[in-house]
């Protein structure tokens, strides 16, 4: 039985599902986990006695014209490493939580050993930051060890930050047993989607890097040939100009605003094919639910998005912003329902046998083993 401390970012996002759902796979094969966050992360709805939960508690003072949030982390992960005697600090993002576990290791007696997993844009947004860039190298180099979660993501750390120690590739997964796709009849109906219409689905938080309008736009070609709806399924920066964008095109009736949603594997389990047209994506997590629940997926070549659809079998591969070809892919596999269910079942498969949960965890836990003493 290990100790495992993780520090993630607790609200909506891939790399908080997965630290979460990571320190909840870890816990039931009897690793004691120690959650270390500013707030419950919000996948975090069972209880197990193997799962404890720090929360980082910040007083105000007028004195300070930015509350020292990092700070304060580095304090709780001090005093909980010294407390609990923790084996492993894992930490989701380099920066600022790698930083913090640095500084929380030198201040804490007990010696423990610092993970940092890089998710994508502590890389390949603020890596360009010449105020952060140094000290998301120092977070890397000083870790005990360092994943990835794709091929891509490690090369673009060795690109812009000049890394060259050893860094793991651990892809990212899904837990099974909630992507799973079920038959939902009355939720399409609810919808008002029409029996023989196909569902498009976009999941994203709407930052500029999503490039919404692409798929805006391969939806609006594809509407033209094929019966169909688009569902939008998120919130962020971006909204208000897609919402305009839809108007413009007249495509009210057909482009379904969905906001946040919790329950995304049912909305997943109504839909035929899912876009993802980022500028900027180091996995795209959302393509891996939407595999698990049969969906197949058209996503840019960008990133890791080419190391999670397997182009031709389980969805498409496109030129970023080319959206026509989006559109022409689409209306391929769309109007072949044959096909359509061949993708469907590569996906899954392909999910399963590349992504599985399980298999996940053991490279994470192997990994821990590595870096512990006495191996
Ligand atoms: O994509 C985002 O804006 C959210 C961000 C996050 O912190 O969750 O996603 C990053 O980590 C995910 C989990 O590893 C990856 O699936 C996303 O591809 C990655 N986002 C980017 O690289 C832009």
């Amino acid at each position: 039985m290990k100790k495992i401390g993780i520090t993630c970012y607790p609200t909506v996002g891939g790399s908080g599902i997965i630290a979460t759902e990571l320190g909840m796979l870890m816990a039931k094969q009897g690793h004691q986990i120690h959650f270390i966050t500013s707030s419950l992360p919000f996948r975090l709805n069972g209880v197990h006695p193997n799962i404890y939960y720090h929360e980082v508690e910040m007083n105000h003072y007028p004195v300070f014209q930015y509350p020292p949030f990092d700070l304060a982390l580095a304090n709780k992960m001090a005093e909980v490493i010294d407390q609990e005697k923790l084996d492993i600090l894992h930490v989701h993002y380099a920066m600022p939580h790698a930083i913090c576990a640095i500084l929380a290791k030198d201040i804490a007696k007990h010696d423990v050993k610092i993970v940092t997993t890089l998710h994508g844009t502590d890389i390949t947004v603020l890596g360009y930051d010449q105020s952060l860039k140094k000290m998301i190298q120092h977070g890397i180099e000083k870790s005990d060890a360092v994943t990835a979660v794709s091929e891509s993501l490690v090369q673009q750390t060795r690109d812009m930050l000049g890394i060259t120690r050893g860094i793991n590739v651990i892809y990212n997964f899904v837990n099974e047993e909630q992507y799973e796709r079920r038959e939902l009849p009355e939720i399409k109906r609810e919808y008002g989607i029409e029996p023989g219409e196909k569902v498009l689905i976009h999941i994203s938080n709407f930052r500029k890097v999503k490039r919404v309008q692409d798929v805006i736009y391969s939806f609006q070609k594809v509407q033209e040939k094929i019966k169909s709806k688009l569902l939008l399924v998120g919130d962020g920066p971006e909204y208000s100009q897609a919402y305009q964008l839809v108007v413009d095109l007249g495509l009210t009736d057909k482009v379904l605003f969905l906001g946040k949603q919790k329950n995304v594997r049912d909305l997943l389990s109504i839909s035929d094919l899912k876009l993802l047209m980022s500028e900027k994506e180091s996995f795209g997590l959302v393509l891996l639910e939407a595999m698990s629940c049969k969906v197949p997926c058209i996503g840019t070549d960008v990133g890791g998005i080419p190391e999670v659809i397997r182009h031709n079998e389980t969805g498409y591969i496109i030129e970023l912003g080319n959206i026509e070809q989006a559109a022409t892919y689409a209306v391929k596999l769309l109007s072949d329902q044959k096909l359509l269910e061949k993708f469907s079942r590569n996906s899954w498969k392909h999910a399963r046998e590349h992504f599985y949960s399980q298999d996940i965890v053991q490279q994470y836990t192997k990994l821990y083993e590595q870096i512990l003493p006495g191996n």
